[in-house]
């Protein structure tokens, strides 16, 4: 538990977990108050927690910013599900279910760590499938080849590495601690998708070839995942502040292209950009410019798979409602049982 002050602690849980500044009728003192409680709190880089009282923009901020993670992870289950049927050994199969898999399980951590901002899954989930929420440009790409998913797991498993590793430093308590564990598994994605390419460009020419051709294709998107540079980024410097985000947009971007370039050379691939070079004076690999008018179209929805992918969502979620009813009547029930135990047992001990 943070410890913001008591002002906060004592107004949630007067208020309840989520308790809102205004809303409940706090004169402008209290939430001065609060205020600079939580201020301090953010400065001295102590966690905020649910029950902890919090500006209304920062509270939204984060919806706005989970719930997207958790719709890319939900929706990236899908460019790599393409190929479990067809992934060409057992063992390939069954490291790419778990993979599958374990994205989903990061889309449920998300979903819990904003449902404990006030918002439920199901109305995150209705904003998604009626597209009022983003999700990743990066997942509106199409799987050609088994080697795109070497390439997944190489370049975008390790953007995502790159840029939520200093989000288990969030000052959101919950966020944070559901990125800890999302970045360990990522992170064996990644080696995975590494070790895929490896096998590749270590087998026969066509292999090697369609490793190459999967690294030109997911490069610049993947590039585009740490979002707009920084001098358009809207949302960095209030989330910088609130330490919600660690580091500028273009400050992961560039930090990810430093790890990839020696990467690609001892996979012996080529990163299709002929204007990468190494600076001396910045130390860092100075890097062609990204197309960011695709990723704008992308962004608007003109991609080259965003129907394709909110379309088979949508349609996952109107197929999966027998097991969601199922859930909720065992539940019910499950609850019912133990309501009438606990009567029976208390007239029981009644004397
Ligand atoms: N795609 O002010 P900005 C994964 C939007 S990994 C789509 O810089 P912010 C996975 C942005 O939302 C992928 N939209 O925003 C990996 C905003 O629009 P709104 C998910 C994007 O939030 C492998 C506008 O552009 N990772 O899940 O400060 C397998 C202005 O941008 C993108 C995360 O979500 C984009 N690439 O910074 C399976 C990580 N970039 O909301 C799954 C958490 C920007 O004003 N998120 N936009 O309409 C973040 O770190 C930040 O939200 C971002 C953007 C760095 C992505």
């Amino acid at each position: 538990m943070t410890p913001v002050t008591s002002p906060p602690h004592g107004h949630a849980a007067a208020a309840g977990a989520n308790g809102a500044p205004g809303a409940d009728g706090l004169d402008p003192e209290a939430v001065s108050a609060f205020q600079a409680a939580f201020d301090t709190a953010v400065a001295a880089d102590e966690r905020i927690e649910p029950r902890d009282w919090m500006p209304d923009a920062y509270r939204s901020t984060l919806v706005r910013q989970i719930a997207q993670h958790a719709h890319s992870e939900i929706i990236g289950m899908q460019p790599e599900a393409n190929w479990i049927a067809r992934a060409p050994s057992l063992r390939r199969k069954a490291i790419l279910m778990a993979k599958v898999q374990d994205e989903a399980g990061h889309g449920l951590y998300l979903y819990g760590a904003a449902e404990t901002l006030g918002t439920s899954r199901e109305e995150l989930l209705d904003k998604l499938h009626a597209g009022r929420q983003k999700y990743s440009s990066i997942f509106n790409y199409p799987t050609l080849t088994w080697a795109d998913v070497g390439a997944i797991g190489w370049l975008v498993d390790g953007a995502a590495i790159t840029n939520q590793v200093p989000l288990c430093r969030c000052s959101y308590g919950p966020y944070a601690r559901a990125m800890v564990r999302i970045c360990k598994e990522e992170s064996f994605h990644q080696r995975q998708g590494y070790e895929l390419l490896l096998a590749l460009t270590r087998g026969t020419e066509a292999q090697r070839a369609m490793a190459q051709d999967a690294v030109d294709r997911w490069w610049w998107p993947s590039l585009m995942m740490f979002g707009p540079p920084d001098d358009e980024s809207a949302h960095s410097a209030q989330s910088m502040a609130w330490k919600i985000k660690r580091h500028s947009n273009d400050e992961l971007r560039q930090r990810f292209v430093d790890i990839c370039v020696p990467q690609a050379e001892a996979l012996g691939l080529t990163l299709p950009d002929p204007d990468l070079r190494w600076n001396e004076e910045r130390g860092h690999w100075d890097f062609g410019a990204i197309d960011w008018r695709e990723f704008r179209e992308v962004l608007k929805g003109n991609g080259p798979c965003n129907e394709q992918r909110l379309e088979q969502r949508r349609r996952a979620h109107e197929n999966g409602a027998w097991v969601r009813e199922a859930a909720a009547a065992h539940a019910a029930k499950q609850s019912a049982r133990a309501s009438q135990d606990g009567a029976s047992r208390t007239a029981r001990s009644e004397p």
